[in-house]
């Protein structure tokens, strides 16, 4: 199977010169797709040197910084158009690590669908604080009472999709762009009929830079799953 990471990236410079190459050590089979949005502090231009040297890296540059969820539409429409059968979705900042990016390799042989879930056994947060923790189990608790389907892990931005599971969703009718997208992608893929694994997952605190995460975007999340429920 052909795969490609897909890694968006926002002022990720000091992350994408290490992350890159770390996974293209241990996974020499997979490509990598980094969605820039002209980050000021030059992670584009840095991309663009690293694919000079090695055919398996690729940039998609957008002009203006649209949020993760436009630079994830763009990423996985870019895959689709060139003939990548399975894509992982990954961030740069090493919250995500390389040794489960191989177990959603695995599995997405069998699968429409994996999400890499903090919150089943053998999955966990580490150095989050606890309101942090809070917020994240209820906000997928939540979602899954509201949305009816059975994962534990909702907002999670670590999975890995097959292409015509991707292929299925009208990405124009895509309407969240902050945490609520994971939530509105998986939701779209399992309301299609996509067959979904939750494999656990290890999610480390960013080692560099600056977390986006911010009290509007839950609030966001918060409201956008009933508009999901009922206008997905
Ligand atoms: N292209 C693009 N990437 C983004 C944007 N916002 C965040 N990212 C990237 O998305 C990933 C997750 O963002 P991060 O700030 O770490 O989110 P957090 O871990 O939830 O706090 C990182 O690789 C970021 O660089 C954006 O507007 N555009
Ligand atoms: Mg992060």
């Amino acid at each position: 199977m052909k795969y490609l990471v897909i890694i968006p990236t926002y002022n990720e410079k000091d992350n994408i010169v290490k992350i890159v190459p770390e996974i293209l050590e241990k996974y020499p089979e997979v490509h990598v797709l980094v969605v820039d949005d002209n980050s000021p502090d030059g992670t584009g231009q840095l991309v663009k040197d690293m694919s000079a040297k090695d055919q398996r890296v690729h940039l998609f540059e957008n002009p203006n910084k649209g949020g993760l969820g436009k630079a994830y539409l763009a990423g996985y429409t870019w895959a689709i158009e060139h003939g990548y059968e399975a894509f992982v979705q990954m961030d740069a900042d090493f919250s995500h690590r390389i040794e489960d990016l191989g177990h959603l390799l695995t599995a997405i042989r069998h699968q429409d669908l994996v999400v890499g879930s903090r919150y089943i056994p053998g999955g966990a947060t580490t150095n989050w604080a606890w309101y942090r923790k809070l917020i994240s189990r209820f906000g997928s608790l939540y979602a899954r009472i509201i949305l009816g389907f059975p994962l534990n892990d909702w907002t999670g931005g670590f999975n890995a999709w097959r292409s015509e599971t991707l292929q299925k969703i009208n990405f124009s009718e895509v309407r969240s762009n902050g945490y609520s997208f994971q939530i509105e992608m998986k939701y779209r893929a399992l309301k299609n009929g996509a067959q979904a694994q939750e494999v656990p997952i290890i999610f480390d605190e960013r080692r560099e830079g600056q977390s986006k995460m911010s009290l509007k975007i839950v609030i966001e999340a918060f409201f956008r799953v009933w508009q999901i429920r009922f206008l997905a």
